[in-house]
């Protein structure tokens, strides 16, 4: 029997009002299948897929290499933000592919004749590799505890006359599932270097190893591009200064570029589109942002692979505010991911994530992923460092 209860999402969004995420509520159906059968897996792009449908923003504050390592595990993927010099860029994405693990450590090379004098030397590292050479190219000879270190007596004393003597070392392509069985077979271990190409690109240790398989969905793998590498996007502008950058980001095997505009239906956007894909056919582009059919239908044509929605819904953006443009969120996302799955083209719905719901509610109304940039800063794989204010408060009873 046919209800007439609530109202559907076509005549909801046909009513000529824009709402916001919180604006709407779905009502609930009914459950006919059991909890293992949900599948996320979506996609990116045209030719992209993921396991799970989260995107991590491309901001300083939210996505460099840790993150972009974090997301591509969990089966996602993480777009490294532009706002640093194009090598720079481009070191960050070969650091996030350099490795299978999920996480990513920034190891401290010395040589067998440095001492260490201090703790400050170990950074945030529990061991610091010993090569021939002292730094990442060299062959490599052993390491040093953190724990080994603080129990020595004379600091002075070389390297060489303490570090455990260790040529063995994990390939860069042992994800955790392997690196599990790694440290299962080599009980004494501790540490293990992983080596790329001849390059010691990283370090993990059996207490990483310990506290991650605890996460299934990291142990069943990630996004993996055709190179066998982590799959990372990258963030690019469009003048003509960010056609050397996008060399840059090429050369170090982007998988995706964001084409980074709050107004993306411009001139300048079409011909960066048309360039990249042009100059690389085999690179997905990502255009944006939109919050329009007719907007979207510009981009579309000149062969955008994927699509970013949202203007005025990034919790920091003030694009409503100061350019008196934009759309609720939930009427963008609804509007553009109507016309654009008629050609194919995915949706990102990008910003405005603040809890689960909001995913659920992209997600329903025709995204394919979400972005998010406040929901994953301050997380242990976003940039920066934990700063602890001691505030000290004098109470005055009368
Ligand atoms: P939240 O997830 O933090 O709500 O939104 C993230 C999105 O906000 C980004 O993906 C981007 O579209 C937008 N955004 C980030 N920085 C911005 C600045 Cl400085 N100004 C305007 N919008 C911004």
């Amino acid at each position: 029997m046919e209800f007439e209860d609530g109202y559907s999402a076509q005549k909801l969004f046909h009513q000529g009002y824009s709402y916001t995420y919180d604006d709407i509520i779905f009502l609930p159906g009914y459950i006919g299948f059991p909890v293992e059968q949900v599948e996320l897996s979506t996609k990116l792009t045209r030719n992209i897929s993921l396991n799970i449908p989260c995107v991590s923003s491309p901001m300083d504050t939210v996505t460099e290499s840790s993150m972009a390592r974090a997301m591509a595990a969990l089966g996602g993927i993480g777009i490294i933000h532009a706002n640093i010099s194009p090598s720079d860029q481009a070191s960050l994405v070969k650091a996030a592919k350099s490795s299978r693990f999920p996480v990513l450590s920034n190891p401290v090379f010395r040589s067998p004749s440095d001492s260490i004098i201090s703790i400050e030397d170990f950074a945030d590292a529990p061991c610091i590799l010993i090569t021939d050479s002292g730094d990442c190219r060299g062959k490599l000879v052993g390491y040093v505890a953190k724990s080994d270190w603080m129990n020595l007596t004379d600091k002075e004393t070389q390297l060489a006359d303490y570090m455990v003597e260790s040529h063995d070392f994990a390939p860069w392509d042992c994800d955790l599932a392997r690196m599990i069985c790694y440290f299962e077979e080599k009980a004494e271990k501790e540490f293990t270097p992983i080596i790329k190409g001849g390059e010691t690109v990283d370090v993990t240790g059996r207490e990483d190893v310990e506290r991650l398989r605890g996460y299934p969905r990291l142990v069943r793998g990630g996004s993996v591009g055709p190179d066998g590498e982590w799959m990372v996007g990258a963030a690019i502008g469009t003048r003509e200064v960010d056609k050397e950058r996008l060399q840059h980001l090429v050369k170090v095997g982007v998988n995706v570029v964001v084409l980074n505009s709050s107004q993306g239906n411009s001139l300048y956007q079409i011909d960066m589109i048309k360039y990249v894909k042009k100059t690389y056919p085999e690179l997905d582009v990502i255009g944006g942002n939109v919050v329009t059919m007719y907007q979207a239908d510009n981009l579309i044509k000149a062969g955008v692979d994927g699509l970013r929605v949202g203007m005025g819904s990034g919790s920091i953006c003030t694009t409503q505010e100061v350019r008196a443009v934009g759309r609720g969120q939930a009427t963008a996302v609804y509007k553009v991911s109507s016309l654009a799955s008629q050609y194919g083209v995915p949706i990102i719905a990008d910003g405005g994530i603040s809890n689960s719901g909001h995913i659920v509610k992209a997600l329903s109304l025709g995204a394919s992923t979400v972005m998010m940039g406040s929901f994953l800063a301050g997380s242990t794989e976003a940039p920066g460092a934990y700063v602890v204010q001691v505030i000290c408060s004098y109470y005055c009873y009368a």
